[in-house]
């Protein structure tokens, strides 16, 4: 009696090792092939004077770029109830390396429709922030941009990434002119990024009032965290700058340094390179062919 239920505690032990080892198995079949988020160097830098003569008001303008040099693409999907309003809840769609359905993470941030005066479509919310910082100080402007209509707006050129897929994926325009949907998917590829224009829904911000002295432009994706990476040291940059005024009152901005995959960025000793002036420009006539979001694709890939 007492052997046969030794022998059934072994066998009972020995299926839920089984059972386990399988589900190890399983696990490993199924990795997540997850994305890397690279903040590209703050880019196309200048100063656009607006306001009027009498007032004349400065901006300080910058491209940005994030790239996913990553094993998986960054695939988000917004849903919301019908007649809900204009926001979506967002979830992060995790590929597998086994194939499979992607696994999908809740609470990865929200979407809303966004109506600018260039058009209007679903708008995924906080994706990249860009800020000021005054050297050995804090924070001074930050920016408040409307969101990011993800896409694979330019192929990663400037090294290599296994696994890009030999044609844009993400091309969608992120349901324009359509406020009545309920789900919406954009995202980057493996070996693309996504890049906005200077001025460009809100690709600036507000230099008037600032002292002379030295500050940090620092463009940083994903700042918190909601998105699932395989590495987070890469997704700020900065540039150092350094600002003063004529006695006319004009700004002049001059970079010093850039810094990739850092939020942090020392001037260059003696014999590194020059400092390199930021033009000033006059603030162009809005044309309505260069203000669609970032929906037309960069040509001939990233220019810092
Ligand atoms: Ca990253
Ligand atoms: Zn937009």
């Amino acid at each position: 009696m007492a052997t046969t239920l030794l022998r059934r505690g072994a066998a009972t032990a020995l299926a839920a090792l089984a059972i386990a080892l399988v589900m190890l198995a399983g696990q490993a079949l199924a990795a997540d092939a997850l994305p890397d988020l690279d903040q590209e160097v703050p880019a196309q830098l200048d100063v656009r004077v607006g306001g009027t003569a009498a007032q004349p008001s400065y901006r300080l303008g910058f491209g940005s770029g994030v790239r996913n040099v990553g094993a998986g693409p960054l695939l988000i999907e917004g849903r919301r109830v019908a007649g809900s309003g204009g926001r979506m809840v967002a979830r992060q769609l995790v590929e597998q390396d086994g194939g499979g359905a992607p696994r999908a993470l809740d609470g990865v941030g929200s979407l809303r429709y966004v109506r600018s005066v260039d058009h209007q479509h679903w708008h995924l919310l906080g994706f990249d922030r860009y800020e000021l910082r005054a050297v050995g100080g804090g924070r001074v402007v930050r920016d408040r941009k409307s969101g990011f209509c993800l896409g694979d707006r330019y192929r990663v050129t400037t090294r290599a990434v296994a696994g890009a897929p030999a044609a844009p994926v993400h091309t969608g325009r992120c349901g324009l002119r359509m406020p009545g949907l309920t789900r919406v998917t954009e995202g980057i590829s493996v070996g693309y990024g996504d890049f906005y224009a200077a001025h460009l829904e809100y690709q600036d911000l507000p230099i008037d009032g600032l002292a002379d002295g030295r500050y940090l432009l620092v463009h940083r994706v994903n700042a918190g965290r909601e998105l699932r990476e395989s590495d987070y040291g890469n997704d700020a940059a900065s540039v150092l700058l350094e600002l003063a005024h004529g006695r006319d009152g004009v700004p002049v901005v001059k970079v010093l340094a850039s810094c990739p995959d850092s939020a942090r960025c020392a001037a260059p000793g003696a014999g590194g390179p020059a400092a390199a002036a930021v033009p000033l420009v006059r603030a162009a006539r809005r044309g309505p062919a260069s203000l669609l979001c970032s929906l037309s694709a960069v040509a001939g890939g990233w220019r810092p």
